[in-house]
Parts: C-alpha cells; structure tokens; sequence
C-alpha cells in the first residue's frame, strides 16, 4: 500500500498533503490496512486543544501485543525479534524469534496476573538492557497493566519519586547489572528505594550477574522459576484505544518529574508507521537503535515500532567504550546491521577516538543512519555521514521528543534530500508552527521562531499522570491553539527545519538574540575541542555576557589556554561575528549531562550565575562528579 511506505519525494508531498487536508481519512487508511482489531473504531479524532483533550480511534479494541506478536507468528515465527547483544563480547548474541518472544511474554504475563496485576494497574520497570526489560514491557501491555519504565541508571531517590507518584504496587528489577567494566547493584538501589515506598507489595527480581542479593521474605522472588512454571499461552487482555499503555517520566525545567501518559492505539499507528518509513525498514533488515529502552526513543524505535512491524531489533547491553571504541562497529558488522539510530553525544564521542577505530570494521551492511536527542553539531554531521556513511548512507536526524510518542520533523532516507544539521521536513500528518514572541505565527520561509504543533497527531500525550492542569500550563498555554514543544527552530528558504535548541537556551547578548547551537558549532571546529557549551551571565552593559565551558579532545593541551581562548573567540568572530565572542572560557574534564546525553545547561548557567547553593538534584546526572570540579575552577 503506497501510504504506508512512502519511497520517493514526489509521493511524500502527494502524502504530506493528503495527510494534512483529510487527516482523517489519511489515518483512518493507515489503520486500517495495516494493523489487527478486535473492532474499528467509532471516530477516527476528536480534539480540543484548550481542555486539552484528544482522542484517536475512540470506540476500537485491540491489545497491541496482539499487533507486535500473535499477527506475526504465522509468517515470521522463527525470525529473529529481537536480537541481544551482551555486554562482554565474548558472551554469545541471543536470538529471540517472534515465537520465543510470544511465549514468554505470556509466561511473564501469566506470573503478573498471579501476583494479582490486573488491567490498569501500574507496574514499575527498573531493569537494565537485558531481554527480560522488553518482555516486561510487552506482558504489562498484554494484560493492560501501564507500565512505568525508570531507567536503570537513575538512582534510588528517583526511582522512589517515580514509584509514588503513579502509586506502583509491583516493581520488576534485576539483581544487578553490567556496564562497561563495571558490575551496578541494582538490587540494592531498589531496597533503598523502597525505604520510601510503603505501598509496593511484590518486587520480581531477574538474575542476571549472579550477586549475593538480599531478598526480603514475602516481598522479594526470583522471577526465572516463575517464569519457567508460567504457561507460554495467555489470551491478551481487550483494551480500549484510549486506555493508557505506559507513564514515562520525563525531566521539566523545575519542580518534580511530569508523568506523560500515552495511550493505546495511536500511539502503536504513529510508532510502527514512522518507524517502517523513517527507518526504510525491509523484510530481512537487521535495526539497531542504541538508546535504552529507559527512555521514550526506546520504547517507541526498540520495542513497539519495530515490533509492529515485525522487525529484528537488535537490543545492546552494554556502552559503547568497552571493550574499546570500537564496539559500535564491531557489533555492526557481526550483525550486519542495516539501519544504526544513535545519539550526537556519542558521535561526537566516537569522532573523538579518530578514524582507525571505524575503518576496522566492513559496515559496508549500513543502509540508514539515525541522529536523536539534540541538536547534532555540523561537525558531528560530517564525521557520521562521511566515516561511518562513507558518503552513501542518508542520515535521518529525528526531531521528537516524550511528550510526542513518535517521530515528527525528520527526513526520510532516500526520499529527502538531507542537509548537514537540518532535521528537514515535518514527517506525514504533522503541522509544525513557528511562533513569535507575541504569539503571531510566521508564515513563509526563512523564518525563526518557536515551535509549535497545530494540529493533533496519533502519538502525541494525553496527560500527565495526576496533573492534568499541569499539562495544559506547559503544552497548551503559551500559545493559543497550539501544542508547544519548548525548542526553538528556523525554517530556511526551501522549508527545511533546523531545531535551535530549547527556547531557553537562547541568550540576548546587547540586544541580539544569540542561539547557543551556532555558537557551539564554530568553537567545536577547532581541532583541539571534543565538546563544548554556552551559557549567558549577568551583564553590566551587555545585559547578558557568554561564558562556554569547552571540553578538549586532550586536556593537557589546556597548557596553553590563553592561546586557545584566542584561537576559538577568533573562529566564533569569524563564522558568526564578534558579537557572539566569549566573555569566558573555562576548560573543563567533561560537561554534565543526562543519562541520556543531554548536555544541562541549566546547571552549568547557575554555576556561572555563582549561584551553586541550589543545583536541584544532580544524582541522576550521568556524571555527576564533573560538576564540582567545574565549580572548583570556575573562571
Ligand atoms: C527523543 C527525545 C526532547 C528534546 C527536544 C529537543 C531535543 C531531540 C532532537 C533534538 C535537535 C534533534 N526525547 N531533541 N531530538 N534537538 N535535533 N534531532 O530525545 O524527551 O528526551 O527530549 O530533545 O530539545 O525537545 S526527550
């Protein structure tokens, strides 16, 4: 079906447009062909932006495990879903195939009905990169509980908050876990954690590094010797399309974690329909998406997409320093994979290993390259698409976020012509908005402005869990009418788009608005920085000053600093004009950043506001110990 696969230019405008003028009935078609009901729907869409209230499909039953499992064991039972690639390379790959999968996520569903789960309960999920974490997921949504994935890497304090605030009785989790060289006690952090969760009844523990754990009697169990007395059959629960499938917590600018809600049928049409074009995912491809199921890039492009699409998914467990740079690109060529999805952090982390690393390995098996998560600097772009692509393969940098389920500016490969830095055009069914400050949107090209979305799409959240006056505040009241995204983009003279950056990140230096994306871009061409970040302070005169915080590919060359603030002040003068020169620049080890590799400029402007008394919570930072030495040097 045509709608479904879109594979040249001219069919996406003729889509696109379709897609925009009938939404309706574009999606309506999309459901229909390729997804199974256990009954259609009454109404395709009903939405008003200003309660906000949106529902997709409403009147229609399904259970989307029944799409991402029973529907391919006809054709695809003895292929590979997905496909587990452990820490250590010495250990052996897994291959679980749609029948495996189908078995035990029933047998995994069967043990939590046991326990009492049953439809709409909420399930926390705090387990490491192991298979058992995508069956989780699944057995959750194949007995309609809501499953609230942490990630395991956030520590105990965040894991508490989190299992409160949706009120989970049942938490899944690991003995432990492997990360590099290091082993993690997960377990422990649980136990910690649960000091402040009163109401948490049953806690199912996989074993996965064999640790000498504490299991506390009548709260704690082993989960294999359920699973291996489960049945491998169980009926999937009939869900509404409006039923709520996950709660994934996802950071706001202050006050505790926001909830966002996703429900069931849009959610599974917008993820498996992206993925199958974003990707250009073929029948016998291999896909590697090297985010962590913890995040929503996870959830929607491991498990679900892919899965709906009856794909192999590759699942890595590991990070990708160990044993060496290049782990990467070891696995890709064992597993010949075709489309890789990964992260501008750890481009830019790779890049900064040299070339050698890659050119070891045949990666003649890739097809797809995938950005996603922030802005991916010019140089990052380059590196990518010219050592890893060798040129040929198209880099699809996607621009989504939590809140939207799926993917929404983004090229697709073959289809869209990419440009280094541009997330290019607004995927099917999506009507993105640029906005001024007063509220007027800018029509026409080369434009910039902040981004909206007008009108509704299949994935998009539908609330934050217990806060449903909290969720209208931050998406639905800057802006009349319109959900926004919190980023800043332009548009350019063909259409394209490039994401600026959060809306905060902009900085009026002596009147000009300064993004800090350009910015970044010009220091990080010098050939001695790895990474860098710009943040403004208070001004005399200027009202707000620059202060970057540059992280070099060798720290030791930091020996000559005077010279290099010089060199980068006169490369930022030369590409963007000597009015977005630095006021200060301060050498740093690394830069603190999330887990999932978000760079957090909120905490690097306090610092340089001198105003470290109150950083907010920092221990789910990625590397948390950065920022007191950052503090110990500041300029
Ligand atoms: C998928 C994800 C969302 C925020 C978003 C942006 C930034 C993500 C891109 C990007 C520029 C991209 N979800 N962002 N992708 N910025 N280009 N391709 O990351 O909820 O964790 O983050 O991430 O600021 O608002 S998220």
């Amino acid at each position: 079906m045509s709608n479904y696969h879109i594979k040249h230019l001219e069919e996406y405008f003729q889509v696109y447009r379709k897609s925009v003028r009938e939404p309706e009935n574009f999606w309506e078609e999309v459901a229909e062909e390729h997804f199974l009901w256990r009954k259609k729907w009454d109404k395709v869409l009903s939405w008003d932006f200003s309660k906000p209230e949106v529902t997709w499909f409403e009147g229609a039953k399904l259970n989307i495990t029944e799409n991402c499992l029973d529907r391919h064991l006809a054709t695809r039972g003895d292929k590979t879903a997905i496909l587990f690639e452990p820490n250590n390379p010495d250990e052996p790959a897994e291959y679980i195939t749609y029948r495996d999968l189908y078995e035990r996520v029933n047998q995994f569903a069967n043990v939590l009905k046991d326990k009492g789960v049953t439809k709409g309960d909420r399930v926390c999920i705090y387990v490491p990169m192991i298979p058992e974490l995508a069956i989780a997921l699944l057995a959750c949504a194949r007995i309609g509980a809501i499953h609230s994935v942490v990630f395991a890497g956030f520590s105990s304090k965040a894991l508490s908050t989190r299992i409160n605030d949706c009120d989970c009785k049942v938490v899944i989790t690991a003995d432990g876990s492997y990360r590099g060289a290091k082993t993690i006690d997960l377990k422990g952090i649980v136990d910690e954690a649960l000091e402040d969760c009163p109401d948490v009844e049953t806690v199912l523990v996989a074993k996965r590094i064999h640790s000498d754990i504490n299991m506390k009697e009548g709260r704690d169990e082993w989960l294999q010797p359920l699973l291996d007395k489960a049945s491998k059959e169980g009926k999937a629960e009939v869900m509404d399309a409006e039923d709520p499938l996950f709660i994934l917590y996802t950071s706001g600018s202050t006050g505790k974690p926001k909830g966002m809600v996703h429900t069931t049928a849009g959610y599974m049409v917008y993820t498996a329909y992206t993925f199958k074009n974003v990707f250009q995912y073929r029948e016998h491809d291999v896909y590697w998406c090297t985010a962590d199921i913890g995040w929503i890039t996870g959830h929607s492009y491991i498990v679900y997409g892919p899965l709906a699409n009856g794909a192999t998914t590759v699942m890595f467990e590991g990070v990708p320093s160990y044993p060496d740079f290049g782990r990467f690109w070891e696995i890709v060529q064992k597993h010949k994979v075709n489309q890789f999805y990964t992260a501008p952090t750890a481009i830019r982390a790779l890049a900064k290993q040299g070339a050698e690393l890659v050119e070891k390995y045949d990666l003649s098996s890739l097809k797809v390259l995938g950005s996603v998560g922030e802005p991916i600097n010019e140089e990052a772009w380059h590196w990518y698409n010219d050592v890893v692509g060798k040129n040929k393969s198209p880099i699809v940098d996607t621009w989504w976020q939590t809140e939207t389920g799926g993917i929404m500016i983004t090229p697709i490969p073959f289809v869209t012509p990419t440009k280094p830095t541009f997330a290019t055009l607004p995927f099917i069914g999506i009507q993105p908005a640029l906005m001024d400050e007063s509220g007027t949107e800018l029509k026409g090209n080369q434009v910039e402005g902040r981004l909206c979305i007008k009108y509704p799409w299949p994935s998009m959240a539908r609330t934050i869990w217990g806060n449903h006056e909290r969720y209208r505040d931050t998406y639905f009241s800057a802006y009349e009418n319109k959900y926004f995204t919190g980023d800043g983009a332009l548009r350019d003279e063909v259409g394209y788009y490039r994401i600026t950056g959060r809306v905060d990140d902009v900085i009026i230096v002596s009147g000009h608005n300064l993004g800090t994306a350009p910015i970044e871009d010009a220091i990080n061409e010098h050939q001695a920085v790895a990474e860098s970040a710009i943040v403004g302070f208070p001004h005399d005169v200027k009202g707000s000053a620059l202060y970057g915080y540059v992280t070099l590919k060798d720290f030791g060359e930091a020996r000559n600093q005077d010279n290099l603030r010089k060199e980068i002040n006169q490369l930022i003068s030369d590409r963007i004009g000597p009015i977005a020169k630095l006021d200060k620049i301060q050498f740093t080890e690394g830069l603190p950043k999330t887990r999932s590799g978000k760079i957090m400029r909120r905490i690097l402007r306090k610092i340089a506001e001198n105003n470290t008394s109150d950083l907010g919570d920092i221990s789910t930072l990625l590397n948390p110990e950065v920022v007191q030495s950052i503090i110990d040097n500041k300029l």
